[in-house]
């Protein structure tokens, strides 16, 4: 719809994968910046000083940082999506997801392995970051397969939490965990987002292959 003037930055096949995904599940007009790890600073720092994807602008004046923050403004441009959830309480749940997918499952364990150095600054120590984080990633993807119990995280239908999983699922292919055969609850719950327009265009956009279950 004019006058939103939604603005999304993004690293191809990035955590801002899940916040694209439901920027075209609202289907209002929006622009895409594909970044590079390079253009992470300098001229972005007017944008998100924390150096980071997703940031997402709203009318050029205001930036949202922080992924459930991202995806809980692009659900509130379309309340009638519920893309947050139907009821109060699974707003609450996608952002309970949401913070722990962000803080733990992202920020500590995937960045323990891609990004030792944030943990510690002897490089003599990162074998054992790297190690550490893939045991945590080991547990986290047991955690959701436990926690889940259907095709969607929240509720009975299609939310961001979906769409941030099958954003991290992918990683966890990158990283050649046994996905399919470990988390088949998990898997059975992207393969369902895999189907959506959304989310095959999206891939598309970032120039990423559509998805498949290895
Ligand atoms: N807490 C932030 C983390 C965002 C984040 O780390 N994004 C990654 C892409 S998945 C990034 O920008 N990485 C750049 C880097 O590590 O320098 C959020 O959940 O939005």
């Amino acid at each position: 719809m004019p006058g939103d003037n939604i603005k999304l930055w993004y690293l191809p096949g990035s955590c801002a994968l899940a916040p694209h995904i439901l920027l075209r599940e609202i289907g209002k007009d929006f622009e895409l910046v594909e970044m590079t790890m390079e253009k992470l600073s300098g001229e972005y720092d007017a944008i998100n000083p924390k150096r980071r994807v997703p940031a997402l602008a709203l009318n050029s004046n205001e930036i949202i940082t922080e992924n459930p923050a991202v995806m809980l403004a692009i659900s509130n441009l379309a309340p009638e999506k519920h893309l947050m959830g139907k009821t109060q309480m699974d707003t609450v749940r996608a952002i309970e997801w949401g913070t722990w997918l962000s803080g733990t499952m992202h920020g500590q364990a995937f960045a323990g392995v891609w990004r030792p150095h944030r943990f510690i600054g002897e490089p003599e120590f990162y074998d054992k970051i790297k190690a550490q984080g893939m045991i945590t990633i080991k547990e986290s993807f047991k955690f959701i397969e436990d926690k889940l119990s259907g095709l969607h995280a929240v509720g009975d239908e299609f939310t961001g939490t979906d769409a941030y999983l099958f954003a991290i699922y992918r990683w966890g292919q990158t990283i050649k965990l046994p996905m399919a055969s470990d988390y088949p609850k998990l898997t059975a719950l992207v393969l369902e987002v895999s189907k959506r327009e959304s989310a095959i265009a999206a891939l598309k956009a970032e120039g990423r292959p559509p998805f498949t279950v290895q």
